[in-house]
């Protein structure tokens, strides 16, 4: 049978496990990615392992998430991660060289390689034809040290690309038309693969745009062809050697999709299914409304694509744009790893060149690397850009995960980011709408939001055609190479760098009160907020006292208080979510921290794959209800009871839940691969495999 290019890679890196969608597949791991903010704790894992060397092709460790240096943590973390890597054998990509994700694209990423990246926004690099996928910092420590990575075998979703876009149409509106059709939920096991002759007319950096943000539509990774497109950018980047044809078989089937959906909550999604899928049924509507819309893969006309917006609140809140225009905004900011490219800031100065930033509002540029910013350095955009009034922010996260730049309250701000999750801009009451680079600077120069195609007649400026250099600046000293294995290195370990706490065996029986009771779609930002507490990263005991910071009510006892005494009378505390609990990011401090609290056991509708992962890593019960129902029947405070907890862990698909409280009891799925159980029963991923190691 032809296969999808996903299955290509897959059966070249399969190390266990069957190729069967669903089936627990592990993997081998040829390069890894760690950052800062979660690449402290998964070095210090890492040497918790006891292996002394990574074993992997390239482990590159980059500092770009925390570089604010408020206190002496930012710069602590830093020292300890030069010093580590350096020791371990890894590259260390240093503050200012750029985001990680951007980096690795230019510098490190290869067709048909496998990356397993310590943040969601890992599959980046799949811009280029890499299998890359976002994991916990304990699961890329066990692949530093040469064990596999464990996921599901994946369905692949088929995107097919038709014609070219049309100018000042940009490949994020590409995406964010998928997350209207897709959106963030029920898209968890599945890969996206796009194919098709619209392929060949993007470049790699919009293809990582795509990439880049199929994180937010929950899938494992995102994958395009490598072709000569991919070959010239190689070629660009001083890596011909890297350049290696990949491709679908031709006649590649790409798998049937279902999807359960409210018939009138989502009835934009199921409208957009029908226009932009093929072979569609849409099932008849339950007592409930839910309705099951099964479909074949998606085809997307690029010509016809228009300029679009995920409005405030959720990437999947997706408007045209050209119905929000005319709004006012107070705020730009272009930067993060979706849109921080030398083609993205080319566009942006071509318009700026020549104008003030208007004046209402407030506009700031996060360049993705150093190597973007030393070229449009060189080439004079730099010089448009700052004439413009533009803020020059640093080649970083920044302003993405809430590190400044946050708006006052209630203001319009466009960003070229990948989340608006409520909150994450550092501002509670936010009102953040990801747009294209295109978009952000028409509204940077006009102070309201505008459909960029209209630049042209409004203000006269011509679409700038940015095309790829031929040449990109080549220059890696800001990355340290690893030291000689012989060499002796100092491990740098200032105060707030804590060794992360051990899980503890499963017990025969849990019990104790629902600590806290959320809806749906609870990301990892509302669990463990980045922010200013950021910098406690590597200091468990400290960071924790933050969990679920934005639901503590001021006057009574914070989520992390209520844990404290829970665990003093002795009990488990219990989490209640709803659909979609942990999307977002990749962090583990999700999981880490509530567990350091006393957490034994998540009771949700739904859980997103890699916190579903971390969840097991760090030794608590993903529990998913088997009638949703349950869910509206327990309160928090409830005092819940699993009498064979232990039991059900080591071999049953389902666990009786009792609610003591209101006197009822319930049934849990428990989703686990063997290996989970395993795993659980001994207290988390650490312990495992220090035990595997042992015997
Ligand atoms: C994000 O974009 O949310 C982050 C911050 O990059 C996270 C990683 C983290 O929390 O450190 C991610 O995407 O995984
Ligand atoms: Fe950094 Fe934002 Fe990208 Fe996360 S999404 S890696 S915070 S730029």
């Amino acid at each position: 049978m032809a296969k999808t290019l996903a299955y290509q890679i897959l059966e070249e890196h399969r190390m266990d496990g069957a190729l069967a969608a669903g089936q627990e597949i592990g993997l081998r791991i040829d390069q890894t990615l760690t950052q800062d903010a979660t690449g402290t704790t998964a070095y210090l894992l890492f040497e918790a392992m006891g292996t002394p060397r990574v074993k992997t092709e390239l482990s590159v460790s980059y500092v770009d998430h925390n570089l604010s240096q408020f206190g002496p943590e930012n710069h602590a973390d830093h020292l300890y991660l030069a010093s580590v890597a350096a020791a371990v054998g890894a590259y260390h990509s240093r503050p200012g060289n750029g985001i990680c994700h951007q980096v690795h694209l230019e510098r490190f990423a290869r067709p048909g390689k496998t990356l397993l990246g310590s943040d969601s926004h890992t599959p980046t690099a799949g811009g280029i034809g890499m299998l890359a996928i976002g994991a916990g910092g304990l699961d890329v420590a066990v692949a530093m040290g040469g064990g596999a990575f464990y996921t599901a075998c994946p369905r692949i979703i088929g995107v097919e690309l038709r014609g070219a876009l049309a100018p000042w149409v940009a490949s994020k509106d590409i995406i964010l038309r998928l997350l209207s059709i897709l959106s963030t939920r029920g898209n968890v096991g599945c890969v996206i693969e796009y194919f098709g002759e619209g392929v060949s007319t993007l470049n790699v950096p919009a293809r990582a745009t795509c990439t880049n943000m199929g994180a937010e539509l929950g899938v494992t990774t995102s994958l395009f062809p490598s072709d000569d497109v991919t070959r010239q950018f190689l070629a660009a980047q001083g890596r011909p050697d890297h350049w290696r044809p990949l491709a679908a078989e031709p006649g590649a089937k790409y798998d049937r999709i279902t999807k359960r959906l409210h018939k009138e909550k989502d009835a934009a999604t199921i409208e957009n299914i029908r226009r932009f899928c093929t072979e569609v049924n849409v099932g008849a509507a339950d007592a409930k409304g839910i309705i099951d819309v099964s479909f074949g893969h998606i085809v997307l006309d690029l010509a016809a694509l228009e300029p679009l917006a995920a409005g405030p609140g959720s990437p999947d809140h997706i408007v045209a744009l050209a119905d929000v225009a005319g709004k006012p905004v107070d705020q730009v900011v272009i930067g993060s790893c979706t849109n921080s490219s030398y083609q993205d800031l080319m566009l942006c100065a071509a318009v700026l060149k020549g104008r003030t930033v208007h004046p209402r509002v407030e506009l700031g540029i996060h360049p993705g690397s150093r190597q973007v910013l030393e070229m449009i350095a060189r080439n004079g955009a730099l010089a448009d850009i700052v004439r413009s009034g533009a803020r020059l922010l640093e080649s970083g996260c920044g302003a993405c995960l809430g590190q400044g730049f946050s708006p006052a309250e209630g203001a319009v701000t466009l960003r070229t980011f990948n989340r608006n999750f409520t909150g994450r801009s550092g501002t509670a009451n936010d009102q953040v709408f990801l747009v294209s680079p295109a978009a952000a600077v028409a509204a940077a120069v006009t102070g309201e939001i505008t459909d960029p195609r209209r630049l042209t007649k409004w203000l006269g400026v011509a679409w700038p055609r940015i095309d790829a250099p031929q040449q990109f600046i080549l220059d890696d000293a800001m990355i340290n190479p690893p030291a000689p294995a012989a060499a002796k290195v100092e491990i740098i370990r200032g105060a707030s760098i804590v060794k992360p706490p051990a899980g503890e065996p499963l017990a025969a029986e849990l019990a104790g009160p629902v600590a806290i009771k959320v809806g749906d779609k609870v990301t990892t930002d509302h669990i463990m907020p980045a922010g200013t507490m950021l910098k406690h990263r590597s200091n468990v005991p400290v960071y924790a006292r933050y969990v679920f910071n934005g639901f503590n009510v001021e006057g009574q006892p914070s989520f992390a208080q209520r844990c404290g005494a829970i665990k003093q009378a002795d009990k488990a505390a219990f989490i209640v979510a709803g659909e979609s609990y942990g999307q977002g990011s990749s962090r583990e401090h999700a999981a880490l921290c509530p567990m350091y609290l006393g957490v034994r056991a998540v009771l949700a509708k739904t859980i997103e794959r890699i916190h579903q992962a971390n969840l097991v890593n760090f030794a608590i019960l993903p529990l998913t209800f088997a009638t949703a129902a349950d869910y509206d029947r327990i309160e928090a405070a409830d005092e819940l009871a699993i009498a064979e907890a232990r039991k059900a862990v080591a071999g049953a698909d389902a666990v009786e839940v009792r609610n003591r409280t209101k006197n009822f009891a319930f049934t849990c799925r428990l989703m686990l691969s063997p290996r989970q159980r395993e795993i659980l029963l001994a207290g988390g991923l650490l312990n495992y495999t220090r035990e595997r190691a042992g015997k």
